[in-house]
């Protein structure tokens, strides 16, 4: 029998194939460090036998906590070769949701980055499943550091697992909040890679990846890791937070080929090259966009800047990458697309029933990498997963030319005066105004009680603050009457979720 678990292919293979001395991994930031294959290769041999040396068992589950650094890939690499379970979370949570999620996926061992330590602490005091918990870094009392962890480990070879075994966990709170464990299997590391890396993204082995997605994000983890190990590419790691500035100058001097961004940052980004009124240094030949839809806008300026494509598409937590996705040489900014090669997507009525050309439906996806469910979820589980079919939440409508263009989540579109609007199209002309950098758009009752759109803004820096009425204006001549927002607020920041999505609900309860 073929040994299926991912670490053969992603790690072992490379050894095989003469790429031991190839950076696999170099930080951008912090101690600089360079990982090469065969570092890894070693590295993550021997975390299994160190997971093994502390009666670590094969499903158990490693919590990682774990900033984008060399010892994300050792960690998670080296738990699939001794059949434990990692499960990268989220570095900016709160040490509530942290307790909340350690409990619930019951973690054996946790690993954390020094620098977040003072965060997670209180989440593990009093954790009743936690065995060891593992500091990268200085071991504060109570903890073991990494070093002391693997010292005197034997460099383990990648335990036999099938390509439809668990291999690791990510918790997705969606736009909603509710953190859930999604599980994937083996092989759905490798399908992502055969699909949208290959047939898209065109990875090449001599690319150098850079994602501002960090990878505890399904996104990130499919730019950052598996893409580039699927083809013995280099992926850059930046540990802290991706601000503009400090982007554009990791573009400037580490060169990457491959760039993987999210709307906000692209927004960002250009604003501030746009107002700095030169050209923007890089060696990128393609970008991506994902977490939420790329506005149409941000997606021609950045192009006209820096001459690059951004490939915009849409995936999830569920399905781990990237299922419906412009393609290179074929992008119309403002949709997301077609599916990716090996998937399928259809549009639904409430009543499951395929709805008519240019009708809004929430999107259904059937494709090779979808989640085996949601951990200690089973109601939600089947709800989401229906047999080969998954749930995305998402609503979208396809033009006639079958591109898909996105409208929403299912529960952030409303009725105003019985038609559908979707605050994505009003978010979109907010931002098409020249002083307006990022929009939300929510459903709010008038003195009536009948529903209406309200506009939450972000201006962009130094310009002076329109009136609402001029706002309104432009919206009502670019998308008609009835959509234009009734009521304006100008904020500092949108709530957003770690990984970029708009927190729509936090505006709606807020007010
Ligand atoms: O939000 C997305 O578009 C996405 C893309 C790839 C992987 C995961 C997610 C959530």
């Amino acid at each position: 029998m073929t040994n299926e678990n991912a670490a053969v292919y992603f790690v072992d293979r490379h050894i095989e194939e003469g790429r031991a001395d190839k950076p696999a991994f170099r930080e951008a930031d912090g101690e600089h460090r360079t990982l090469t294959y065969g570092d890894l290769h070693e590295q993550a041999g021997r975390w299994a036998g160190a997971l093994h040396k502390h009666g670590v068992r094969r499903e158990e589950r490693v919590a990682m906590i774990v900033r984008d650094q060399i010892e994300f890939p050792v960690v998670f690499w080296g738990s699939l070769k001794a059949g434990a379970i990692p499960v990268p979370l989220n570095t900016l949570l709160s040490a509530s949701v942290y307790e909340a999620i350690l409990n619930d996926s019951r973690a054996s061992i946790l690993v954390v980055s020094e620098q977040l330590w003072e965060t997670v602490k209180p989440a593990v005091d009093g954790n009743r499943y936690l065995r060891t918990v593992v500091v990268i870094g200085d071991a504060p009392e109570g903890t073991e550091s990494y070093t002391d962890f693997v010292a005197g480990a034997e460099i383990e070879e990648t335990c036999e697992a099938s390509a439809d075994e668990l291999a690791f966990w990510l918790y997705s709170s969606g736009s909603t909040g509710t953190p859930k464990g999604v599980r994937h299997v083996h092989g759905s590391l490798k399908a992502t890679c055969d699909t949208f890396g290959a047939q898209v993204l065109g990875i090449r082995e001599d690319d150098t990846v850079f994602s501002v997605a960090k990878m505890f994000f399904a996104y990130g983890l499919g730019n950052a890791m598996s893409f580039p190990m699927s083809v013995g590419a280099t992926t850059v790691l930046m540990g802290g937070r991706p601000t503009p500035d400090g982007v554009s100058a990791l573009l400037a001097d580490e060169k990457p080929t491959v760039f993987c961004a999210v709307p906000t940052l692209y927004a960002a980004m250009v604003a501030a090259q746009e107002k700095a009124g030169t050209d923007p240094v890089h060696s990128v030949r393609i970008c991506t966009s994902a977490g939420e839809a790329l506005p149409r806008e941000i997606g021609e300026r950045w192009q006209r800047l820096w001459k690059a494509e951004i490939v915009d598409g849409v995936g999830s937590t569920e399905m781990l990458h990237i299922f419906l996705s412009n393609r290179p040489g074929d992008i119309v900014y403002g949709t997301s697309g077609k599916a990716v090669p090996g998937y399928e997507v259809r549009l639904v009525d409430e009543h499951d029933e395929d709805v008519a050309e240019g009708d809004v439906g929430e999107l259904l996806v059937r494709g090779p990498s979808s989640a085996e469910g949601y951990w200690n979820r089973r109601f939600k589980s089947m709800d989401t997963f229906q047999g080969h079919w998954t749930r995305t939440g998402d609503k979208y409508e396809r033009t006639p030319e079958g591109r898909f263009v996105y409208c929403g989540r299912t529960d952030d579109m409303f009725k105003v005066s019985g038609i559908w609007v979707s605050p994505f199209e009003v978010e979109q002309a907010l931002i098409d105004h020249p002083c307006v950098l990022e929009a939300a758009v929510v459903a709010r009752e008038d003195e009536k009680d009948l529903v209406k759109p309200a506009a939450y803004i972000v201006l962009k820096e130094g310009v002076e603050a329109p009136t609402p009425e001029a706002i309104k204006d432009f919206v009502k001549e670019k998308i008609g009457m009835w959509k234009y927002p009734r009521w304006i607020e100008v904020v500092d920041e949108l709530p957003k979720t770690a990984t970029g999505k708009i927190q729509r609900f936090k505006l709606r309860d807020a007010h």
